[in-house]
């Protein structure tokens, strides 16, 4: 048995890393997609064709037990869909991470950090309104900095000053929670953290563990996937530049259980 975990690229990694910081996990088989990238610029009718494709090759070939939707933006325009079409649990990004920022806010306002296509599907803006209508939410795109995530070009000097800035109009717009709606974003958790340091006042969402959270409740009551106290295995299949995504492999995850294949 065995959970099968999707993106466009890298930042789905922020999944396997939290499911296994959870619950020791079995196997896992991580579909990456740069061949695509960036799913957040298309639109719900070109990811649908793009990602049917790998989910049927997970479900019919790999025979997964559960699916997890590791990438924001097809947890905002494809997750009914998937849910509709494919019988097996599916878990997306959004909804857990949208459940522990309304939990977290003490002000009611709320940032997301995500995709373009995520930000026009008003999927956060929808699931807060429907569990906690007094909280405003504010979110923004940054297309260009999860190119750099994806590239692995994104510490850099330019880049800490501009996120910084950029982080700065959420705490002006007295925002005390921010969900990392884009799991590129979750994967560097660390690197948003340094920027922040303790006194920004903003407290992080990671929707990576959330998710994984949601996973181990889901898993401690219908065993959707079989734990083992033993090592888990990952394997990579990667559509597109196999190599760039081993360097990324090496610098994001850095033990070497996971194999690209
Ligand atoms: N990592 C994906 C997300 O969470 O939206 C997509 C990033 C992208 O492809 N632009």
């Amino acid at each position: 048995s065995s959970l099968g975990i999707i993106d466009s690229g890298v930042g789905g990694l922020s999944v396997v890393k939290a499911v296994r910081e959870v619950f020791p996990v079995r196997n896992v088989i991580y579909v990456a997609d740069p061949a695509n990238f960036p799913y957040g610029e298309k639109s719900k009718e070109e990811l649908l064709i793009l990602v049917s494709p790998i989910i049927e090759y997970l479900t019919r070939v790999e025979r997964v037990q559960a699916l997890v939707i590791a990438c924001g933006t097809l947890s905002s325009v494809c997750f009914e869909d998937f849910c509709k079409r494919y019988p097996i649990p599916i878990f997306d990004i959004v909804r857990p991470a949208v459940s522990e920022a309304a939990f977290v806010t003490r002000k009611k306002r709320v940032g997301v950090l995500a995709t373009r296509t995520t930000v026009r599907s008003k999927r956060f803006a929808r699931l807060f309104e429907s569990l906690d209508n007094s909280i405003t939410v504010y979110e923004e795109a940054w297309p260009d900095f999860i190119e750099e995530v994806e590239r692995g070009a994104f510490d850099t000097p330019f880049w800490r000053k501009e996120i910084k800035t950029r982080l700065k109009r959420f705490t002006s717009l007295d925002v005390d929670t921010l969900i990392l709606g884009c799991t590129h974003f979750a994967l560097i958790e660390t690197f948003f953290e340094q920027l922040l340091g303790d006194s920004s006042g903003l407290t992080l969402v990671n929707p990576a563990r959330a998710c994984a959270l949601e996973l181990q409740k889901a898993l401690d009551t219908e065993s959707i996937v079989e734990s083992n106290s033993g090592k888990s295995e990952v394997r990579c299949l990667v559509r597109g530049d196999v190599g760039h995504f081993e360097n990324l492999l090496r610098m994001f995850v850095s033990e070497n259980s996971c194999k690209v294949r």
